[in-house]
């Protein structure tokens, strides 16, 4: 009897129950679709007799409303509890971080002297790491047989005397030598390369940063000034300086560099060896020699020339006593520099 079936149909949709909006809309097609089971109903309501037809449509569309009512019910109420979900989350919580990159110590120091230098007028050049033996030794007043041309010293292309690794960045200054005149003022950052064996002092990959001014009348007190300016930005104004008499193929007179001890402040520690010094850089009037290579009259111009390992101030500077620290990439020595350079 169709009248029984939609009692029975009244009883099972009072009493439906979705945990989801996707149930509740799955109950919607059950029920309420073309094929549902309430639409089907209407199928049996055509062999109805004609005397009950009043009653049995209003009971069929009694039904309908029901089901209709309450699956809409269930729809509200299912998203009401997902929006309740989605409360729960404190969306103005800070994220998890993800680590990022920071800048290599290196870098930081190496910016740190170009910056120092640029305050003062220099400007920054670079060139090639694979060099010719011109700019790297010839133009640069070493003789044939210097031993830093050596096999033990100097990396050289497929055994071609003529192509080898660049030594010091002085092989810049010589293409900018080449490529301006005069006044020069620039500092050459760069890496370098040395046949030698791996210490906790030595590397046979490194970093430096040399310096050049050639101009008219300029004097060993200029470079010795603007050293120690150098030494009092780079190591703090406490800091003195010292030169000793030096030997390089390129300057005459040639000095070292010592600065006051940055960890005992001249007092003698472990890290200057008790001396109260620390030696950071080599410097000198540039050899009219090399002036005269490369096309600068020596009698018209002079000009002074300075170099330092930048691997040899960031081990000052941080307190690093190997080398390698530099060239192993190990996040937890990294993650420990921090700057703005
Ligand atoms: C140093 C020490 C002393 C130097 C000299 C020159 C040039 F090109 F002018 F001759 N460039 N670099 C120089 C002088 C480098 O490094 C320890």
């Amino acid at each position: 009897m169709l009248k029984d079936k939609i009692e029975a149909l009244k009883a099972e949709i009072a009493g439906l129950k979705a945990a989801s909006a996707d149930e509740a809309e799955a109950l919607r097609i059950k029920y309420l679709s073309k094929k549902g089971s309430v639409s089907l109903l209407f199928e049996d309501f055509k062999t109805v007799a004609p005397e009950l037809k009043r009653e049995m449509g209003q009971k069929l569309n009694e039904l309908k409303t029901l089901a209709q009512n309450r699956i809409a019910e269930l729809k509200a109420s299912a998203a009401a509890a997902a929006q309740k979900e989605v409360e729960k989350t404190d969306v103005s919580r800070p994220g998890t971080p993800s680590p990022i990159g920071g800048r290599h110590p290196l870098s930081i120091v190496k910016n740190e002297i170009v910056e120092i230098f640029g305050r003062l007028g220099f400007t920054v050049a670079e060139g090639p790491e694979v060099e010719d033996d011109w700019h790297v030794f010839t133009a640069l007043n070493f003789p044939p047989e210097h031993p830093a041309r050596d096999m033990q010293d100097t990396f050289f292309i497929n055994t071609n005397p003529d192509i080898l690794l660049r030594t010091h960045t002085s092989s810049v200054q010589v293409r900018e030598m080449e490529r301006k005149r005069p006044p020069i003022r620039a500092v050459f950052p760069g890496r370098v390369f040395r046949n030698e064996a791996i210490s906790a002092r030595a590397h046979c990959i490194f970093h430096q940063v040399e310096g050049l001014y050639v101009a008219k009348n300029v004097s060993f007190a200029d470079l010795k000034q603007v050293l120690l300016y150098f030494a009092k930005e780079m190591f703090g104004s406490d800091v003195e300086i010292r030169l000793r008499p030096s030997y390089f193929p390129f300057t005459e007179p040639s000095a070292e560099m010592d600065v006051s001890c940055t960890l005992c402040g001249g007092k003698g520690c472990g890290v200057c060896k008790g001396s109260g010094w620390l030696e950071i850089l080599g410097c000198g009037m540039v050899d009219p020699a090399v002036l005269e290579n490369n096309g600068i009259d020596p009698k018209e111009y002079s000009g002074y020339a300075f170099g330092m390992g930048v691997e040899r101030i960031a081990m000052l500077r941080y307190g690093v006593d190997d080398i390698r620290n530099f060239f192993e990439n190990d996040v937890r020595f990294l993650s420990q520099f921090q700057s703005a350079m």
